[in-house]
C-alpha cells in the first residue's frame, strides 16, 4: 500500500489541486475513488467532505491545508516561499482560487447557458466519477440535473454575484488572473511555480483537457494560456486525477 493516499471523486476541483501538489512534488500516492452517494471510502473520517489525504496513519482535509502539510512532511520541491510576505501573497492567491475561481466554475453546472452542452458535460463528469466508483446507469443519466441541486454546489454558487453575466464573469476572472501574475512568469510574480499556480492550474485546464463544451475558457486569454504552458513543464502530461482515456485535448497541441 502507498504511504500517501488521496481520497476523492476524481472530478473534485479541490482534490485536483491536491493532485497537482503531489505530482509537482513527485510524490508517489494512491488515489482512492470515493463514492459520492455513500461516501463509504471516507467513513473513517466521520464526515462527507473530500478531498481527504492520509499520510501513514494520519488524515486531514481542506485542500490548501493539505498543501501546507505536504510541504512540512516532504520539504523537497517546496511550494511555499520562505519569505513571509511572499508566502502570505501566495496563500492569498490560493484563497482566490478556492473562493472565487472554483465557485465560478461550478456556476456553469447550475446555470445552463446551453442545455445540450451542459448535459453532455455532466455526462462526461459522471462517467469519470463512475470509472473510479461504479454508479448505476440511472444515476449517471440524471447526474447533470442532480449536480444543479447538490447543496454544497448551490451554497457555493449563492455566494457569487449572480447579477454579473457569465461572459462578464469569465472576462473578470481572466483579468484578475493576469493581475495575480503581477507581470511575472508565475502567480504572485514568482519565478518558479508555487502552491498558488498548482492550485489554479487544474482548475484552468480541466474543462479544456476533458473536452467540455463551453462559451469560453479562462485559458482563452493569451497571458493565461502562456502561463499554463509554463506550469505544465513542471507536471506530467496528465496533471488531473482522471485516467488518460478521459482526456480529449492536450494543452501543448
Ligand atoms: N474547502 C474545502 C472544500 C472542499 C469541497 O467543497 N468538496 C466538495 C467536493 S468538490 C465536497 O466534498 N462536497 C460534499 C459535501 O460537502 O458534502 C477544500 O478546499 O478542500
Amino acid at each position: 500500500m502507498s504511504h500517501i493516499q488521496l481520497f476523492s471523486y476524481p472530478t473534485s476541483p479541490y482534490a485536483q489541486k491536491v493532485g497537482c501538489y503531489l505530482k509537482f512534488k513527485k510524490l508517489d500516492f494512491k488515489f482512492i475513488g470515493v463514492n459520492p452517494l455513500t461516501n463509504d471510502q471516507i467513513k473513517f473520517t466521520r464526515q462527507r467532505q473530500v478531498p481527504v489525504m492520509q499520510i501513514g496513519d494520519q488524515w486531514r482535509k481542506e485542500s490548501s491545508e493539505l498543501g501546507i502539510w505536504l510541504d512540512e512532511v516532504y520539504p523537497d520541491n517546496p511550494m511555499l516561499p520562505d519569505n513571509a510576505d511572499q508566502r502570505e501573497r501566495i496563500l492569498e492567491i490560493d484563497k482566490w482560487v478556492s473562493e472565487s475561481l472554483i465557485p465560478s466554475m461550478f456556476r456553469g453546472a447550475c446555470e445552463w447557458q446551453n442545455t445540450f452542452n451542459s448535459i453532455t458535460n455532466g455526462w462526461k463528469l459522471s462517467n469519470a466519477v463512475s470509472d473510479a466508483t461504479p454508479l448505476p446507469g440511472y444515476v449517471r443519466l440524471i447526474w447533470p440535473f442532480g449536480v444543479k441541486k447538490a447543496p454544497f454546489i448551490v451554497n457555493m454558487v449563492k455566494q457569487l454575484d449572480l447579477t454579473e453575466t457569465m461572459d462578464d464573469m469569465l472576462h473578470r476572472l481572466q483579468n484578475e488572473f493576469v493581475g495575480h501574475l503581477e507581470g511575472g512568469e508565475f502567480l504572485g510574480g514568482q519565478s518558479a511555480p508555487s502552491l498558488a499556480d498548482l492550485s489554479a492550474f487544474p482548475i484552468v485546464v480541466n474543462a479544456y483537457m476533458m473536452g467540455m463544451r463551453t462559451n469560453g475558457f479562462v485559458l482563452d486569454k493569451p497571458e493565461v494560456n502562456a502561463w499554463a504552458k509554463r506550469v505544465a513543464r513542471y507536471l506530467p502530461d496528465n496533471p488531473l486525477l482522471v485516467p488518460d482515456k478521459f482526456l480529449k485535448r492536450r494543452l501543448l497541441s
